[in-house]
C-alpha cells in the first residue's frame, strides 16, 4: 500500500500552535504524529492537540445547518440557512439601524477568518457593532504592552530566550497545565542555573517547580510589583542609564513606588516582606531577566494598570529591549495575537491599526474599495455588546465563541442572548450557545482547512489542509463569502484563503502589525516568520525581509523610542468581600479541558481525566464550613450561585476558593463572576470576586 504523505501543521487549541504532522486514516479523520522538526514544540504535544482528531468524528461534530423550525433546530440545506441569515440581519438593520446588527468573534479564529470578520462587519453591514472573546483573555497585557513600549506583540523575543536569561518571573500563569510542551523553557532556565519566581495565589503544578512561590491574594498584583518596584529603588538596584537613555516617566513613577511600603504591601498581599526581597534579589542579580504574565494579573478590573506595573519594575531595572531580558505576556488561543491585529476588535482596522485614525482608515478602505467615510467609528467592547444584546443590538453573528459558558455574569448574558430577534452561530459543534441560535452552520476544523495563525511569540504560521472536510460542512470563509453576496456585496470576500491573506498583506503594510513580507510560500518552507515583516521596497525581488524575533533592541515603537513609565497605584477590587460574601473566588482552567469545553468535553479519554467542575478550597475553609472531600458545596455571588464538588488542598490560600470554568450548568463557574471592566482594556474581573461558600445540605436545609 501507498504511504500518504503526513501533513506537517499545527495545533487547533492553544498559542503555542504545536507543530504536528497529519496523516489521514482509512475509517475517516486524521491520525496526529510528533513533529520534531518545529522549533516551539520539538514534537511534544499535550493530551488536547493529541486527541484533537476525535472532534473530527461525525458522532459529535455538526455535519449539517440547522434552522428554527417550530421552536425546534432540524436539519436544513445550505441555501435555506444562508437565506435565512441573510434575511435575519437585514431585517434588523432596515428595521433598527446598522448598529442593531453585531457580530462576535473569536481568538481562534485564522489571520484570515479575523481579517475578512472585520471587513464584513464594516463594509457589508456597515456596523460598528463588532468584538472578539480576545477581551476576555489579554487585552490588558495589549493595552500595557502598546501604552509602555508603542506596540504589542505577546512576547517580544522566541521562547528559545528564556533558558539562556537569569531570572523568570512567571505571574499568574500556570503554564504546566496551559501549555505543557512550553514548561520544558523554565526546566532548562533550571538546568542552566536560572531561577524561576512564580506569582499564583495558588501552589499549581508550575509553581511547585519555582525557586520562589508568591501567593499573593487575588487581584493584588499591582501592590506585589510596586512594593518589589520600592525595593528596587530602596536598595539601589535601579539602572539609571538605561532609566536615562530608554525610558521617560521614570520621576512619577518611582514616586508612586515609593509610596508603597514593603509593610504595606505585605498587609495588602500577604506575601511577606522576606520573600519581598528575595524575590528582589533573585531577579536583579543576574545580568538578564524577564517578566511574563498570563490571566493571572491581566484578567482583572486594573489588568492594564498592574501589566503596566510589572513593566514598570523591568524598565526601572534595564531589562527590556536588550538581549535576553523583557516583559511578555504568554498569549491564550490558537490565534490571540493574530486574532487581535487584523480587524475582529472594535476600535481596530488590518495591521493593528486604529479606526479612529484618519489616515489608517484612508489606507484601509483604499485597499478594500470603499470611500473612507463609509467605515463605522468604534463599538462596544465584548462584555458591554454581549450586555446590549436585546436592547439596542438586536441581532448577533456568532464566530468562534462559546459566551454562554465564557462570559462573566454568565446568566445575565444568556438572558440577554435569548432575548435576541435573531442569532446565527457558525461553530464545529452545538456548543450551549450555539443550542439557542435561530441558524447554526457547520464549519470546517483546523484539519480540514488552510489558514494562518501567529502563536504566542509573534510567530506567523500556516496550517495546512490534511483531509476533506464532511459533505455538508463549509469554511467559515465560504460563510461570509456567500452571506456578503446576498446582502448586495458580491466581490472582496473570496473563499480562498490565500487570497484573503494576500489581500490582509496589502491591508496590514505599512501598520504596526505588518505582515506585507510574508507568503504562504515562505510559511511552508520557513519555520514561520515573525512579524513586522515589510515587503521589501523596489520591484526587482530584493532581498525579503527576515521577520523580526526580537523587538525593541535598538528602540521602542514609541514616537520618541523610549519605553514609558506607568505612574500607576494600588487599588482594591471592584468586589471586596465583607460580610456577607466573606470569601474570595478565582477561576481559570485545568490541563485536559480547553475553554468553554465546547471541543473537548466531545472527547473520551479528556472527559475521563477531568470530567467535572470542582471548587478548590483550603482545609481550614472545608473544616468551617464541614465539608469533607467530594462534598457538593455551593458558592454564591451577587450574580448566582454555582454547586460543584468539593477538593480539598493546601495548594490554596485559606481566603480563596478556585473554580474551573470550562462547564455550563449548575457548576458553571461564570454564573458568579463580576464583569467589572477595566477603563482601559475593558477587561472584566474574571480573577476576583467575593463569594460565600456553604455546605449543601445547609443550604437545602
Ligand atoms: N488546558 C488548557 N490550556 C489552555 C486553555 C484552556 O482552557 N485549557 N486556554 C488557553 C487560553 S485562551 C489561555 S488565555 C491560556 C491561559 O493560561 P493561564 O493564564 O496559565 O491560565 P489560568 O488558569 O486562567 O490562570 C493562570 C493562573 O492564574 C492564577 N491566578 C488567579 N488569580 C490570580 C491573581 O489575582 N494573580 C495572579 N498572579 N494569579 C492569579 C490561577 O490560580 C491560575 O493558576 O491558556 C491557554 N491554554
Ligand atoms: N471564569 C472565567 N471565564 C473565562 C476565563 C477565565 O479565566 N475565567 N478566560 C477567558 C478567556 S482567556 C477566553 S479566551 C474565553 C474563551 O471562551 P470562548 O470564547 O467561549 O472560547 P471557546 O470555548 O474556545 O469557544 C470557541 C467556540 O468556537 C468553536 N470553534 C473553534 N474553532 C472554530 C472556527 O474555526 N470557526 C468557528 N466558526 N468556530 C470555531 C468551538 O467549537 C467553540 O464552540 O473564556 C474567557 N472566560
Ligand atoms: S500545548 Fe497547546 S498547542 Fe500544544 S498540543 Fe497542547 S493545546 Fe495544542
Ligand atoms: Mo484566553
Amino acid at each position: 500500500m501507498q504511504q500518504t504523505p503526513a501533513t506537517p501543521t499545527h495545533c487547533p487549541y492553544c498559542a503555542l500552535q504545536c507543530g504536528m504532522n497529519l496523516t489521514p486514516v482509512p475509517e475517516g479523520g486524521v491520525a496526529v504524529a510528533e513533529r520534531p522538526d518545529f522549533p516551539v514544540n520539538r514534537g511534544a504535544l499535550c493530551g488536547k492537540g493529541r486527541t484533537a482528531p476525535a472532534v473530527l468524528s461525525d458522532r459529535v461534530r455538526l455535519t449539517s445547518p440547522l434552522v428554527r423550525k417550530d421552536g425546534v433546530l432540524t436539519p436544513a440545506g445550505w441555501d435555506e440557512a444562508l437565506d435565512r441569515i441573510a434575511e435575519g440581519l437585514a431585517r434588523t438593520r432596515a428595521d433598527h439601524g446598522p448598529d442593531a446588527v453585531g457580530i462576535f468573534g473569536g481568538g481562534g479564529l485564522t489571520n484570515e477568518k479575523a481579517y475578512a470578520l472585520g471587513k464584513f462587519a464594516r463594509v457589508v453591514l456597515g456596523t460598528s457593532q463588532i468584538d472578539y472573546n480576545g477581551r476576555f483573555c489579554m487585552s490588558s497585557a495589549a493595552a500595557a504592552g502598546g501604552r509602555a513600549f508603542g506596540l504589542d506583540r505577546g512576547l517580544p523575543f522566541p521562547l528559545e530566550d528564556i533558558p539562556k536569561t537569569g531570572c523568570v518571573i512567571l505571574v499568574g500563569s500556570n503554564l504546566a497545565e496551559t501549555m505543557p510542551p512550553a514548561l520544558r523553557y523554565l526546566t532548562e532556565l533550571k538546568e542552566n542555573g536560572g531561577r524561576l519566581i512564580v506569582v499564583d495565589p495558588r501552589r499549581t503544578r508550575t509553581a511547585e517547580q519555582a525557586d520562589l512561590h508568591l501567593a499573593p491574594r487575588p487581584g493584588t498584583d499591582l501592590a506585589l510589583a510596586l512594593g518589589l518596584l520600592h525595593l528596587v529603588v530602596a536598595e539601589g538596584r535601579t539602572d539609571e542609564a538605561y532609566i536615562r537613555e530608554r525610558t521617560s516617566g521614570w520621576e512619577e513613577t518611582r514616586a508612586a513606588a515609593m509610596a508603597h511600603w514593603p509593610e504595606y504591601v505585605e498587609r495588602i498581599t500577604g506575601v511577606s516582606v522576606p520573600e519581598l526581597r528575595e524575590a528582589v534579589r533573585l531577579f536583579c542579580e543576574p545580568e538578564h531577566a524577564m517578566v511574563l504574565t498570563a490571566r493571572g494579573p491581566e484578567q482583572q478590573a486594573k489588568g492594564t494598570d498592574t501589566v503596566g506595573a510589572w513593566i514598570n519594575l523591568c524598565l526601572a531595572t534595564g531589562r527590556a529591549g536588550r538581549p535576553l531580558s523583557g516583559y511578555g505576556c504568554l498569549t491564550g488561543q490558537g490565534n490571540g495575537q493574530g486574532g487581535r491585529e487584523h480587524g475582529q476588535k472594535a476600535d481596530q482596522l488590518p495591521g493593528y491599526r486604529k479606526l479612529t485614525d484618519p489616515e489608517a482608515r484612508r489606507h484601509v478602505a483604499g485597499v478594500w474599495g470603499v470611500d473612507p467615510d463609509s467605515l463605522p467609528g468604534p463599538g462596544r467592547s465584548a462584555y458591554e455588546l454581549l450586555d446590549a444584546l436585546g436592547g439596542d443590538v438586536r441581532a448577533l453573528l456568532l464566530m468562534g465563541s462559546n459566551p454562554v459558558v465564557s462570559a462573566p455574569r454568565a446568566a445575565h448574558i444568556e438572558e440577554r442572548i435569548r432575548s435576541l430577534d435573531f442569532l446565527a452561530v457558525c461553530d464545529v459543534v452545538l456548543s450551549e450557545t450555539a443550542a439557542l441560535a435561530d441558524v447554526v452552520l457547520p464549519v470546517t476544523q483546523w484539519a480540514e482547512e488552510t489558514g494562518t495563525t501567529t502563536n504566542l511569540e509573534g510567530r506567523v504560521l500556516l496550517r495546512r489542509r490534511a483531509i476533506t472536510p464532511p459533505e455538508g460542512v463549509r469554511t467559515d470563509l465560504y460563510v461570509l463569502h456567500e452571506l456578503a453576496a446576498r446582502l448586495g456585496v458580491e466581490k472582496g470576500f473570496p473563499t480562498d484563503a490565500e487570497e484573503v491573506f494576500e489581500e490582509l498583506r496589502r491591508a496590514s503594510a505599512g501598520g504596526i502589525a505588518d505582515y506585507s513580507g510574508i507568503t504562504y510560500r515562505r510559511l511552508a518552507e520557513e519555520d514561520g516568520v515573525f512579524w513586522p515583516c515589510p515587503a521589501p521596497a523596489g520591484r526587482n525581488t530584493p532581498p525579503a525581509h527576515p521577520g523580526t524575533p526580537r523587538l525593541f533592541l535598538d528602540r521602542f515603537a514609541t514616537e520618541d523610542g523610549r519605553a514609558r513609565f506607568a505612574p500607576v497605584s494600588h487599588r482594591p477590587i471592584a468586589e471586596e468581600p465583607d460580610d456577607e460574601y466573606p470569601v474570595l473566588l478565582t477561576t481559570g482552567r485545568v490541563v485536559a479541558q480547553y475553554q468553554s469545553g465546547a471541543q473537548t468535553r466531545r472527547v473520551d479519554e479528556l472527559n475521563a481525566a477531568a470530567p467535572g467542575p470542582f471548587v478548590e478550597l483550603h482545609p481550614r475553609l472545608a473544616e468551617r464550613l464541614g465539608a469533607a472531600e467530594g462534598d457538593p458545596v455551593a458558592v454564591v455571588s451577587r450574580r448566582g450561585r454555582a454547586v460543584a464538588p468539593a477538593r480539598i488542598t493546601t495548594a490554596i490560600r485559606p481566603d480563596t476558593v478556585f473554580m474551573p470554568f470550562h462547564w455550563p450548568g449548575e457548576g458553571r463557574a461564570n454564573t458568579l463572576t463580576n464583569p467589572a471592566l477595566d477603563p482601559t482594556s475593558r477587561m472584566p474581573e474574571f480573577k476576583a470576586c467575593a463569594v460565600r461558600v456553604e455546605r449543601l445540605e445547609a443550604v437545602r436545609g
